[in-house]
């Protein structure tokens, strides 16, 4: 079989940090993760910051120039940024590093949604900061807005003005055929990298029937121009990768997407999940893929054109 991506989401803008001690917040704690991650297997880093002093998820410019930096001077992996950020930021704050930085990947969602984060606060716990219980119960009146005009926008000012690729979140079967409008409207190239992301309340279950339908889906509308890679929330993020690699695909790991290393037992660092996933997919016959080797098949600028 073909050769796999790895990308490891380090720390994302879901988790809180009483959940997990070892979420990464402070940029060095992302920059040595990220490094780790990258040893271990991952070719792409996908990328959020965090405030340091207060573990909340940020898009400043100088929280991301806490780890970036370091990141391209230590390792050749892709780096990827967010243009997601959190759902609760405005897509001005969302934009404002990845434009500076003209990263060679950038994610970017393909429908507005519901992003319901609230079922996390079923556990009892202690809050570390203030600010985490109010974040996730106002996530019952949340919307994750991605129009087609914001969309649009990202695409000319990184795709077109920077020159970035992208990796195409779809939470829906609908988030592929917007992904197929904008092909029809001239304003993406293939090959398209979808990243199918099962398990967010406000997007599809992790149900093995709803990979097998995005699947036929992805064919019939974009045939051989796509590579699709699969990231599915919390406790279902081993099993439904483990099928994406099993039927050819590419995967995600990451404690944006999963605390957890194996039921009730948290991941002590990205680099964990990395190197669990990487031998799975090894003994599935799958050879995993260095940066460059993503590099030419997603046909990137080179990690040499960003601004880090
Ligand atoms: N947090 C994931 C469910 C983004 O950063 O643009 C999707 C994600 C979005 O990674
Ligand atoms: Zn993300």
């Amino acid at each position: 079989m073909s050769g796999i991506i790895i990308t490891c989401a380090l720390t994302g803008s879901i988790h809180t940090p009483s959940m997990s001690p070892y979420l990464p917040i402070t940029g060095p704690d992302i920059a040595d993760q990220g490094l780790e991650a990258a040893k271990a297997g991952a070719s792409i880093l996908h990328l959020h910051a965090r405030d340091p002093g207060s573990g909340r998820p940020s898009a400043a410019l100088e929280h991301f120039n806490g780890f970036v930096p370091e990141l391209a001077r230590k390792t050749d992996a892709v780096l990827n940024l967010s243009t997601g950020g959190s759902a609760v930021m405005s897509l001005e704050e969302r934009l404002a590093a990845p434009l500076a930085i003209a990263p060679e990947m950038a994610s970017l969602n393909m429908g507005t949604m519901n992003f319901a984060l609230y079922p996390m606060l079923g556990k009892d716990r202690d809050w570390t900061h203030d600010w985490e219980k109010p974040f996730l119960e106002g996530t019952d009146d949340l919307v994750f807005k991605n129009t087609p005009r914001d969309i649009a926008r990202i695409l000319s000012t990184l795709g077109q003005d920077r020159g970035a690729r992208f990796e195409f979140e779809c939470y829906d079967l609908s988030h592929l055929y917007m992904l197929r409008h904008f092909a029809d409207r001239g304003l993406i190239r293939p090959p398209y990298f979808i990243q199918f992301v099962f398990g967010v309340l406000g997007g599809m279950g992790p149900d093995p029937e709803n990979l097998t339908h995005m699947l036929r889906i992805a064919d019939k509308l974009f045939g051989t121009d796509y590579l699709f890679s699969v990231l599915a929330a919390g406790r279902f993020q081993m099993p439904l990768i483990t099928m994406a690699a099993a039927m050819g695909g590419h995967v995600r790991v990451g404690l944006e997407d999963s605390l957890t290393i194996a039921r009730g037992q948290l991941a002590r660092s990205n680099a964990e999940q990395v190197v669990k996933i990487r031998e799975i997919v090894e003994r599935l016959g799958r050879r995993v893929m260095t940066p460059d080797q993503v590099r030419e098949s997603l046909g990137l600028k080179g990690a040499g054109q960003i601004h880090a």
